[in-house]
């Protein structure tokens, strides 16, 4: 696609229909978001101890697991959905091969989120006699309703008709060009589609064969241990399911905001490669403590896990390199001084830009996650969850946020309500999670565990130290509740954006990368390659483990009940 077609012709313009497709998308995301958002606020003021009267202890886990689900399932998942369609139609440069299929998996998605979102919600009231108090890992030995592990099931039943739609668009290209390169964005989809079929395969499993049938009553009992197995196998690349589209728009959305060029498109394919490759073999990491788990598979796992760090800090070295890249076309110069050039007042380009800085140290903290010896400290402490929010809540949550400021004017043709708001939303929210997220991370080192309604310390009858227990739940409760409130705003400047009138000459460009496609091996646009690859690192990975599991546990396990 030229550049200069794209400078006069918003996504809309061209592709009205598509656009439609991703607006909807983008707003069963947010409207996941808001509901997130107050569930996240909820529980912060919960557990510091003086809100207690918010909700019953025994609803604590019914906000939680509405806050995770509806965040790191819908708002994530839609967000993608919607990037991903307007990814491949603009890079292809072309329709999607049947609009009916992709309505279709659109609805099958809503519904299904809305059936798990019911059954969630109903766990509020006696007068409905449904819970699915589960938690986001929705693993054995925790039970929810038929309902809610139904909807999942259609869910991800029409995100793979999303892939497959996605593929198609591509086979229909590929007939009419059969010589060239694989677009980088489009590539980006399909290779990231490829690890979500190998990811998802395993949780569908989970949940048909076993979860739903033992909630309906149609089998006993289950085998614990297995069906957290095939959660984790799923649920470690379900996180690259959420990063990968934030990679997508730090390597071909954001070196444009800039000013600049991404540095290499080969790199950036070597990158989603490495994630189809690696993204799987690793889900033991997070059963580093399970028992009925051989050491020899954690450290395999472990192993892996140490080499998945490579995709990401080559992310690092390239969209830093491609923004100074940026920074130095709009005449930046110096060792650091370029920094100064960069459009720091674009709500797009900082919040893409914090984003990136949180989720180094996320990563961090994932690095550390990741060591068997130091896992056993922090496992099960709520510095998880202060790793999480620096990773989906920061790195992929605030790109997403950030990006729409840049996207929504292209897929409705209207100016974004005012940018002031949008700048100071996405620096609200880094300094809402900077305190959040590191006195979790300490509360985490002074052993205070996570998913609990009643963290049994005291109160508030002694001098209160600085980086002490409480101090560190203030901080917590400051900083989620910034979180509230730069969600509020990003909601409220979106409304409010809607209500503007449609206007031309918002079209955006994407600048070609500096090393192009031509420059990349051909191999790498051989997907059968990767798959087949990747496709045997998950045996070798997993075979053995689960076949101990099946014959220690057996497959309806040792006799949990209903
Ligand atoms: Fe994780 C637990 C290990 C990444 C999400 N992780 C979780 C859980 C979630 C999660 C949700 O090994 C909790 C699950 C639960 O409920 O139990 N994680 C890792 C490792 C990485 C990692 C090694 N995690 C993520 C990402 C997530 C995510 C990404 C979501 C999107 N994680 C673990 C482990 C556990 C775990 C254990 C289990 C813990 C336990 O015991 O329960 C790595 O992929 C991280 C690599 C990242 C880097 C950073 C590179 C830096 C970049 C920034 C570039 C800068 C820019 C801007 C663009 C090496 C790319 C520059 C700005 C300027 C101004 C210059
Ligand atoms: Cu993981």
């Amino acid at each position: 696609m030229s550049d200069a077609l794209e400078a006069e012709e918003t996504f809309l313009d061209r592709f009205p229909e598509e656009a439609k497709v991703v607006r909807s998308a983008f707003l069963g995301s947010f409207l996941a978001l808001t509901l997130g958002a107050i569930f996240g606020i909820i529980q912060t003021l919960h557990r510091t101890g003086l809100f207690r009267g918010l909700i019953d202890s025994t609803d604590y886990y019914t906000v939680l697991t509405a806050h995770g689900v509806f965040l790191v399932i819908s708002f994530t998942v839609f967000f993608l959905v919607g990037l991903f369609t307007w990814a491949v139609v603009r890079s292809l440069d072309r329709p999607l091969v049947d609009i009916r299929i992709t309505w279709t998996w659109y609805v099958l998605m809503a519904g299904g989120m809305t059936m798990t979102g019911i059954s969630i919600l109903a766990g509020f009231t006696d007068a409905i006699d449904m819970s699915a108090d589960v938690l986001y890992t929705f693993y054995a030995p925790l039970q929810a309703h038929p309902l809610f592990y139904t909807g999942l099931a259609v869910f991800i039943v029409g995100s793979w008709l999303a892939g497959a739609d996605w593929f198609r668009t591509w086979l229909a290209w590929r007939e009419d060009n059969p010589d060239e390169r694989i677009p980088l964005q489009t590539f980006m989809v399909l290779t990231t589609m490829i690890m979500w079929y190998i990811a998802s395969s395993a949780v569908a499993a989970s949940v048909l064969i076993f979860l739903l049938p033992w909630s309906l009553g149609l089998i006993e009992s289950v085998n614990p241990t297995l069906t957290r197995t095939l959660f984790w196998f799923f649920g470690h690349p379900v996180v690259y399911f959420w990063l990968m589209p934030a990679y997508l728009l730090w390597y071909t959305v954001l070196p444009s905001i800039a000013g600049g060029r991404l540095f290499s498109d080969p790199l950036a394919r070597v990158v989603f490669v490495l994630f189809l490759l690696l993204s799987t073999p690793v889900g033991i990491h997070h059963q580093y403590l399970d028992p009925g788990i051989a050491e020899g598979f954690k450290f395999i796992s472990m192993t892996n896990t140490m080499f998945l760090l490579l995709p990401s800090l080559l992310t690092a070295f390239t969209v830093v390199a491609s923004v100074e890249y940026g920074a130095r076309q709009r005449g930046g110069t110096g060792i650091f001084g370029w920094l100064r050039s960069l459009p720091w007042r674009d709500p797009a380009f900082t919040g893409m830009m914090l984003a990136g800085l949180m989720f180094a140290a996320g990563g961090f903290s994932g690095m550390v996650n990741a060591g068997m010896n130091i896992n056993y400290m922090i496992h099960n402490t709520i510095w998880v969850p202060g790793h999480f929010h620096l990773t989906v809540g920061t790195a992929v949550a605030l790109t997403f946020m950030a990006a729409t400021y840049w996207l929504w004017p292209q897929i409705t043709n209207k100016p974004v309500y005012s940018r002031q708001i949008g700048l100071f939303q996405v620096v609200l929210w880094f300094i809402g999670m900077a305190l959040m997220s590191n006195a979790m991370h300490a509360q985490g080192l002074l052993g205070v565990p996570r998913r609990t309604a009643e963290p049994e310390y005291s109160g508030f009858d002694y001098p209160v130290a600085f980086g002490g227990f409480e101090e560190l739940n203030v901080q917590i409760a400051i900083g989620g509740t910034l979180l509230f409130l730069s969600t509020v705003l990003f909601i409220g400047n979106l409304v409010l954006t809607m209500g503007n009138p449609r206007v031309s000459g918002l079209a955006e460009t994407i600048r070609p990368a500096l090393s192009g496609p031509d420059d990349a091996p051909e191999v790498l646009d051989d997907l059968r390659i990767w798959v087949g690859i990747a496709v045997t690192l998950v045996v070798l990975a997993y075979a053995l483990p689960l076949a101990a599991i099946i014959n220690d546990g057996g497959l309806l396990g040792p006799g949990v009940g209903t």
